[in-house]
């Protein structure tokens, strides 16, 4: 077999644009590609739907990688654990009833992993700049590529379609701060606006993650830190068990909806 540069261009060329165009349209896109963004993605699609998750780096993961103050290793809960379960990632009792760590490369590459092959379409180096916006409701995103913004290009984005968003973003919470921008009062919060993250607290935090893990403007849902960003719940630092079941949890919303 003679490799030639050309035909390797070539595939890797239309493979994308392939993968591209069968995402032009679909039913839940996902911004974000943290621990609650992957883990939606993977429930979703597993469940038979057209989902696609953008991240903005070069790699998917979001703060997950970096355990505690950059010690790989995370936290979780028993609540939490039968989703490592279900993911094949090991976890370890830790001394105390209840906590598990597990090591947090091995939880982004395996949840990453599954998801993938449960047919989550993942686009990264792509940075969602604005959504779109009908009748009062979200019905699509605007996406450039992360190097035109890095590089201060005035370069216009192009736009997705898509039936249901999900805010993945973590503490910056960008999509719903965009919406706020555009339409303030408008978000289901207790005062129409972002309310803010809060002081640090793992208890009250974990718990309110899964609580404000809902839709927070017709056809947007936040998930993972969004959802204490969004609703004003502290920061509960590297306990990892709220943002995988926050992950689940607006699946299973969205798939409610979906069903319809
Ligand atoms: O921050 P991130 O990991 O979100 P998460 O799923 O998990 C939070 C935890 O990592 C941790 C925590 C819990 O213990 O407090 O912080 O809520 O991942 C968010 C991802 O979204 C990407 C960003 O690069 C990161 O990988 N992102 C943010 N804004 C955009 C974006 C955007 N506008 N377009 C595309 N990707």
């Amino acid at each position: 077999m003679r490799l030639d540069e050309i035909t390797i261009t070539k595939a890797i060329v239309e493979r994308y644009f392939e993968r591209l165009m069968d995402n032009l349209e679909i039913d839940v896109a996902i911004v974000g590609g943290g621990p609650s963004g992957l883990v939606a993605g993977y429930f979703l699609t597993k469940a038979g739907h057209r989902v696609a998750l953008y991240e903005r780096k070069l790699s998917v993961g979001g703060g997950m990688w970096g355990g505690g103050m950059l010690f790989n290793e995370i936290v979780v809960q028993e609540e939490a654990r039968r989703l490592l379960d279900e993911f094949e990632v090991r976890t370890v009792p830790y001394e105390e009833a209840g906590y598990y760590t597990a090591s947090s490369i091995e939880s982004v590459s395996t949840i990453t992993s599954k998801a993938v092959k449960a047919g989550l379409s993942i686009f990264n180096c792509m940075s969602v700049e604005d959504v779109v916006v009908k009748n009062d409701r979200v019905s699509g995103l605007v996406i450039n590529w992360t190097a035109v913004s890095m590089a201060g290009l005035h370069v216009d984005p192009l736009s997705v379609g898509s039936r249901f968003l999900i805010d993945a973003t973590g503490h910056d919470t960008e999509i719903v701060t965009m919406i706020e921008r555009k339409a303030p009062g408008k978000l289901a919060t207790s005062t129409g606006n972002k309310e803010g993250e809060k002081f640090m607290n793992p208890q009250e935090a974990e718990k309110l993650t899964l609580e404000n893990t809902r839709e927070v403007f017709p056809g947007l849902y936040v998930t993972g830190m969004a959802c204490n960003a969004t609703f004003g719940g502290p920061r509960m630092g590297p306990i990892f068990g709220g943002m995988l079941l926050s992950g689940e949890k607006v699946a299973h919303l969205i798939l409610k909806e979906l069903a319809r």
